[in-house]
């Protein structure tokens, strides 16, 4: 994917906003006493976790830099706010005045209260706006594989569909096969991981079998329903340099099991993806079309 148009003035935006983002946040954790030191670079959850997973596209990068813009305003507006009204506590109590005015209007001021609002709400937009376009749909011209995701009641299935035939089913691991030796997490493992290659533009389309799902990946910036009878855009792109595993969950309310059908994104390299397409097309070879995979009945604490 080609840098766009606005990289540039997302370098800037980045290198203040960041700085005093992250002055915002060390305060807040100061203050909350819950401070624990920089950022794992693990793409897994973690104990105790404050921030945002380490993004791995370029769409969540740009959410995280978003966020860092908003948060620098609103901090600011807390802090204008409150002095504001620490300045009227100590300025205007009965005892430091004890005559009050009866000034009701002040038309500078109301204007000013008005325009300034504006203005903020101005600069939100643009970017906000920018944001929801870059991530709505990859160019097509630019798209390299498609990958077909299915939210069925309580598992996802998968299509290659430039595959051909592939598809596949992929069902949680429940507790008592869970192997930590693997580096398996429990409730967030699965039979069949999704295996994508780095360094390329996948078209995700979704939809669901039953019910509304939601298939939410925090490190891709990616958590958009799947409708029965619709099909949903987006894309991911993750750099050769973030190969690895990320893990989401469904995160739509879709009945007694939702929150046991867990999400695993293998990315690996374009070589490893072309041995591993050559295993799974055997592997998944009688998956032609869906197969509903009876599920495990397990008992989860
Ligand atoms: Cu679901």
């Amino acid at each position: 994917m080609n840098k766009t148009g606005f990289e540039g003035q997302r370098d800037i935006r980045m290198t203040i906003c960041t700085k005093l983002s992250t002055g915002f946040m060390i305060m807040a954790f100061a203050v909350l006493g819950l401070f624990s030191g920089t950022a794992s670079a693990q793409n897994d959850p973690q104990p105790w976790q404050m921030n945002f997973r380490p993004p791995a596209t370029p769409v969540m990068e740009d959410i995280i830099e978003f966020h860092n813009l908003l948060l620098v305003i609103e901090g600011l507006i807390v802090i204008f706010v409150l002095g504001l009204m620490v300045y009227i506590v100590v300025k205007f109590n009965s005892k430091a005045h004890p005559v009050p005015t009866k000034t009701t209007h002040n038309s500078f001021i109301e204007v000013l209260w008005t325009v300034i609002p504006v203005i903020i709400l101005i600069i939100i937009a643009v970017p906000s706006m920018k944001l929801l376009f870059f991530m709505d749909k990859a160019p097509a011209d630019q798209v390299e594989m498609t990958l077909k995701v299915t939210g069925h009641q309580w598992y996802w299935s998968y299509e290659y569909v430039d595959e051909g035939e592939l598809t596949f089913d992929s069902n949680m691991i429940p507790d008592e096969d869970i192997d930590i030796s693997k580096g398996q997490v429990r409730l967030l493992e699965v039979d069949n991981r999704v295996v994508l290659p780095a360094d390329t533009t996948v078209r995700v389309l979704m939809t669901a079998e039953d019910v509304l799902h939601n298939w939410a990946m925090p490190s891709f910036g990616i958590k958009m329903d799947t409708v029965p009878g619709r099909i949903n855009e987006t894309w991911l792109r993750v750099p050769s340099a973030k190969i690895g595993v990320y893990r989401g969950q469904c995160s739509e309310l879709c009945g007694v099991r939702h929150g046991f059908m867990p999400i695993v994104v293998e990315v690996v390299s374009k070589q490893d993806y072309a041995r591993w397409l050559v295993k799974a097309k055997q592997e998944f070879a009688n998956n032609s079309g869906h197969v509903d995979v009876v599920q495990n009945v397990t008992n989860i604490r």
